[in-house]
């Protein structure tokens, strides 16, 4: 595996390449073009850019999180083939540039969702929570307004404000794509641009949606290892992968995490790793990626993902806001640093003992 951190830019990130590159061990940066719409092309000479940046400090370009799929496409409308082709011409500019890796989702109207984005945990460090109640009692057009305040002047992915104005519009949108329908435009988007990524060796890895089950009555089938398969089967092309996102599988307690990723050993491209500490089956918040700070067990992810010899980029995902940093959520320095030296822990360990036990 290769140790990479997530950067969405100089103009965006309050996170410098000049500190990712001395965090040990970490070798790439998952990079974007954070001020793209979905649906744009990514222009050659702008990821270019992008790469040459990133090289310029020690690093490189470990893949890209995410390229947005448009709404045409995840509802199946008549200009979804004009959007796929636009998808299809990044695709290809990015391959032109090196780059192997794209971590996409297919989730209608919000990304991730969390009902608070600092909620102070009691070491006093403050962490994006979901509790099922908030969710229930409020109207989705107010999400964003109930989270806004705690963006910390940042424009977080999924959440950017001009998309949170047509919330309503988007929900009209959605309103005739159930579930079947979903997988069928996902599969639809999926054989497209398979050629595109055969012939430039491109892994596509969907990240799953975050939490693992509708909210506000939209569909959501990227959720567990039943759907995830029927996903890869539906277009069986090695190049047709996930992104193993624990924190986001894990939100579903009946999610087996280890188990998941023994079932799709070959097909995971991208791996995002953290911790959660349930306090209900409904209530969870983000805890420190130490094994005993939440509910997961770290060390058998880790083992999992060593076992079925994953060999692509893997980052700490979300961190706690500590040591009195002002970031995006989840998205500051300190916590993640320490994330990331402890996975590097945990796979040098494993690396070792199991070395010794085939030697
Ligand atoms: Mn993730």
């Amino acid at each position: 595996m290769e140790m990479t951190l997530r950067w969405y830019g100089a103009a965006f990130d309050t996170v410098t390449l000049k500190q990712i590159r001395q965090i040990p061990g970490v070798t790439g940066v998952i990079a974007t073009l954070y001020d793209a719409k979905p649906g744009e092309v990514w222009s050659r000479e702008k990821i270019r850019g992008l790469r040459e940046e990133v090289e310029a400090a020690g690093l490189h370009i470990s893949g890209i999180e995410s390229v947005n799929v448009h709404d045409a496409i995840k509802t199946g409308a008549s200009e979804r083939d004009e959007y796929i082709a636009h998808y299809i011409e990044t695709l290809e500019n990015l391959g032109k540039e090196g780059i192997h890796l794209v971590c996409y989702n297919f989730m209608p109207v919000f990304d991730w969702t969390r009902t608070e984005l600092a909620r102070m945990r009691p070491d006093g460090s403050t962490v994006l929570a979901y509790t099922q109640k908030a969710v229930d009692a409020l109207e989705p057009e107010k999400m964003f307004s109930s989270i806004e305040k705690d963006m910390n002047g940042t424009v977080m992915p999924g959440w950017e404000p001009e998309r949170m104005q047509r919330v309503k519009e988007l929900f009209e949108m959605y309103r005739q794509v159930d579930e079947e329908k979903l997988f069928a435009h996902l599969k639809y988007f999926l054989e497209k641009i398979m050629p595109v990524c055969d012939q430039y060796d491109i892994n596509m890895a969907i990240h799953p949606d975050d939490p693992a089950w509708s909210v506000f009555g939209l569909p959501r089938i990227i959720t567990n290892q039943k759907n995830i398969l029927r996903m890869m089967r539906m277009v069986d092309n090695p190049h047709n992968g996930v992104t193993f996102c624990s924190g986001s599988y894990g939100t579903n307690p009946e999610n087996h995490l280890p188990e998941m990723i023994r079932s799709l050993k070959g097909r995971i491209h991208f791996a995002h790793v953290r911790n959660l500490k349930f306090n209900s089956p409904t209530d969870f918040e983000e805890a420190a990626h130490l094994s005993s700070d939440g509910s997961f067990d770290m060390y058998e992810i880790m083992k999992a993902l060593y076992d079925i010899g994953f060999n692509g980029p893997i980052r700490p995902d979300h961190g706690r806001m500590i040591w009195d940093e002002t970031a995006m959520p989840g998205y500051g320095l300190y916590d993640r640093a320490l994330g990331a030296a402890y996975l590097n822990g945990l796979w040098e360990a494993i690396e070792k003992s199991s070395d010794r036990r085939a030697s």
